[in-house]
């Protein structure tokens, strides 16, 4: 049986960031850490959930199937918050928090999802939240400018994403301006925010983000 110190929360980060800002990058260089327990996001069960892809659902037809969506990304979210870490330090890819004040804000300005979809989806959000697991101690923003995250998505050219403009990408940019830029500048204290230039080639995105990391550490 294990202890209950063990089950402990560890410190945890969220590297957060427009679509194609390079999350995934940098998760897969902090993975080779041994400071670092590294959880992915769960792409996988957006793009094939008991056979069904509904990312491209969602990108074929948002209307019909953002909240489909959106309830599914925070309910695997929420399991990735809820999972143990070994290591001191647990970096997650986005969060239930990202899915909130990025996504789910977003597709209801702009009128994708319906007043009580959102309602739904809020109140789903902060019962999520008040379980200490989904808690985080830093975010580490990765800002690039919308403009860099659409060329990296055309790069990797996922077959989901063909729709994305550089439209949708301004609006998310916003969210994410909106939620994490107080929290940098200590205006709004928690969680506090580190920006990484995400602008910069993968290798200095990367090294940014690890000496971030190991400055929490040392
Ligand atoms: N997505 C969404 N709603 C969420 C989370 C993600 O619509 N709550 C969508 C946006 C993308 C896909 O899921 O089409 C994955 O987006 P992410 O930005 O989370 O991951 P990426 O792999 O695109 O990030 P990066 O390129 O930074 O590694």
């Amino acid at each position: 049986m294990s202890s209950p110190k063990k089950n402990k929360k560890k410190f945890t980060i969220a590297v957060e960031g427009n679509i194609g800002s390079g999350k995934s990058t940098v998760l897969s260089c902090l993975e080779k850490s041994p400071l670092c327990d590294v959880i992915p996001e769960p792409i996988e069960s957006w793009t094939n959930h008991k056979g069904h892809n509904i990312l491209a659902m969602f990108y074929d037809d948002p209307h019909r199937w953002a909240f489909v969506f959106e309830t599914n990304a925070l309910m695997t979210l929420a399991k990735l918050h809820t999972q143990l870490a070994k290591a001191p330090v647990k970096v997650m890819e986005r969060s239930i928090h990202s899915a909130r004040y990025c996504f789910i804000e977003n597709l209801h300005r702009s009128n994708v999802l319906q007043d009580v979809e959102y309602q739904i989806l809020d109140d789903y959000f902060e019962m999520l939240i008040s379980n200490e697991a989904c808690k985080l101690d830093l975010i580490i923003y990765l800002r690039a400018t919308p403009k860099t995250c659409l060329e990296r998505i055309r790069a990797r050219n996922r077959p989901e994403e063909t729709t994305i403009d550089l439209n949708y990408l301004t609006t998310l940019h916003r969210r994410h301006e909106e939620w994490l830029i107080p929290r940098a500048y200590g205006d709004t204290p928690s969680p506090p925010v580190l920006i990484v230039d995400a602008n910069q080639n993968k290798e200095r995105v990367y090294s940014d983000t690890n000496n971030h990391v190991i400055n929490l550490i040392s």
